[in-house]
């Protein structure tokens, strides 16, 4: 039978115009802080239990080489949302509490471009790239620039981390609850003489601190930075998690008809890990691991919400981290002296802050249920590359001088058979000592400009260790760098060093 072209052209562009919408998927971004590779029962911890994180990796994929882009929050924050390699902007290293937001007005970002293809976009946690133009945030009145300017409709945030002041919560461009007549001061220096800090009132803190971290007390806590009044504002350390799982719901629940992009950015287990009542002491571990036992929580009421509402298979989820593991990173909260046999960073040398593979090699799985298939994959995938890999495949669009550095590797996300990751991949660390690691196949090079690298993380003898300026490691034989092999692999090592340099020095690696 002779089928006419004219139909079979139609059939063919109902069916693509069909496919393309059916492949929008509502896209949950949950960002841990601070979690290691090694921090959840599926990547192999023992000593508690992640059963709604497991059940997503059992339900979608769970990558062994997921990466976040840097080892501190704020330049994986960044990168993650603009595309770009935060070394590429000066000033993404860790945001101040009176930071200005790092992200320009009108810049793109993964937000804007879902934004401009129809989704519903929100991000709800922590924030912790700034706020406001360049004198930094107005807490009286309206703080912008923030996500609102760069293609979030909705923001519930804390604004910079917990452990810096202020302790409120920021509703779109304004801190909720505040009253006018009790405004709201945050600064670098002591408001008065008389201004309790966590020096002169040590005795009165529920939780002390190690090292910073001694300025104005709020809950019992000191924190960075000082701040007063904002009284009605203030929330408690405890009730996050839950205030985070409340407006995310409620947020999926008004948008449920149209696709939407959460970004969920939760503070487990940034300092102060002061999980709920309800979760304090459920680990062996002390409150760290409780607080990922909380985060665990979380991602297991997303998980029903979405369920309870038939969304499961119109629904992306993303599981990854902002940076790898650390133990003591300002509070006395026993991290190190209940952390046994726990392994945060699991088989992987250093954490935060270093360019070693624990810092940035985290927990990484993706689930959409009826489109992925169940299993384990190798591939290289970062969270850089969800703003590239999610335009290509729902079809939104990045303007040229954007995303520098963002990859379609959406087959690799999806799982796909025979689908690749990235080929090489840069980790950076907070971004002023130039310090680089570089991954291409199983060849890692660390490039330690500042000659010196950190580790607080599990093994304290690293710290601050002078390293060589270049170390090779097979990361197939030699997962925890330990072993250098640049003297016997010199042509590799000049390879690596050649390609890295061509990646910083053209200012972008997307072609
Ligand atoms: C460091 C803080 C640390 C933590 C980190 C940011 C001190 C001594 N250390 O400067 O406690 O806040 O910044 O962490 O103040 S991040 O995960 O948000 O990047
Ligand atoms: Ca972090």
């Amino acid at each position: 039978m002779k089928i006419p072209v004219l139909f079979l052209l139609f059939a063919a562009l109902s069916f693509s115009i069909a496919s393309a919408e059916e492949r929008k998927p509502n896209v949950i971004v949950i960002m841990a802080d601070d979690m290691g590779y090694g921090d959840l029962s599926c990547y192999g911890a023992t000593a508690f239990e992640t059963p709604y994180i497991d059940q997503l990796a059992a339900e979608g994929v769970r990558f062994t080489s997921g990466y976040c882009s840097a080892s501190t929050c704020t330049p994986t924050r960044y990168s993650f949302l603009t595309g770009t390699y935060a070394f590429r902007k000066p000033n993404t290293g860790i945001a101040p509490p009176s930071s200005p937001s790092i992200i320009p007005a009108g810049t793109p970002t993964i937000a804007s471009m879902l934004k401009d293809i129809g989704y519903n976009t929100a991000v709800i946690g922590k924030w912790h790239l700034g706020l406001g133009g360049e004198e930094g945030p107005d807490w009286n009145g309206d703080l912008k620039p923030g996500p609102l300017e760069f293609g979030f409709d909705h923001c519930f945030l804390l604004p910079t981390t917990n452990d810096r002041v202020p302790q409120v919560y920021v509703e779109d461009h304004r801190v909720l609850n505040l009253d006018p007549n009790d405004p709201l001061w945050v600064g670098k220096k002591k408001p008065s003489e008389d201004h309790p800090t966590g020096i002169t009132h040590r005795e009165t803190l529920k939780m002390d601190w190690t090292h910073g971290h001694n300025s104005t007390i709020h809950n019992g806590i000191s924190r960075i930075g000082f701040y007063t009044g904002g009284h009605a504002a203030r929330f408690r350390d405890e009730d996050l998690a839950d205030k985070w799982v409340e407006k995310s719901v409620e947020w999926i629940e008004e948008k449920k008809e149209e696709p939407f992009f959460l970004f969920f950015a939760s503070h487990d287990l940034h300092v102060p890990r002061i999980p709920h009542e309800r979760f304090q002491g459920v680990t062996p571990l002390g409150y760290r691991a409780d607080s990922i036992v909380q985060l665990d929580w979380c991602v297991g009421e997303l998980m029903k919400a979405v369920d309870r509402l038939g969304l499961a298979e119109d629904t992306l989820f993303v599981f990854c981290s902002d940076n790898g593991p650390v133990m003591d990173d300002g509070y006395a909260d026993e991290a190190l002296e209940k952390l046994g046999d726990h392994k945060a960073a699991g088989p992987y040398t250093g954490g935060k802050y270093s360019v070693y593979e624990g810092g940035t090699r985290t927990p990484f799985i993706t689930r959409w249920k009826g489109t992925i298939e169940p299993g384990v994959s190798d591939e290289i995938v970062s969270t850089i590359d969800l703003y590239g890999s999610i335009a290509a495949f729902t079809g939104g669009s990045i303007p040229e001088e954007a995303a520098l550095d963002s990859f379609d590797v959406m087959g690799a996300f999806l799982g796909d058979a025979g689908a690749e990751g990235r080929a090489n991949f840069v980790q950076q660390d907070n971004g002023k000592g130039g310090n680089y690691g570089f991954r291409s196949g199983d060849w890692k090079l660390q490039r330690h400009d500042s000659k010196k690298t950190r580790n607080l993380v599990v093994e304290k003898l690293l710290e601050n260790t002078p390293v060589p300026e270049f170390q090779l490691f097979d990361l197939s034989k030699d997962p925890g760098e330990k072993n250098n092999v640049i003297q016997e692999y010199p042509e590799v090592a000049e390879e690596l060093k050649a390609e890295l340099e061509t990646i910083i020095a053209s200012g972008r690696s997307r072609q």
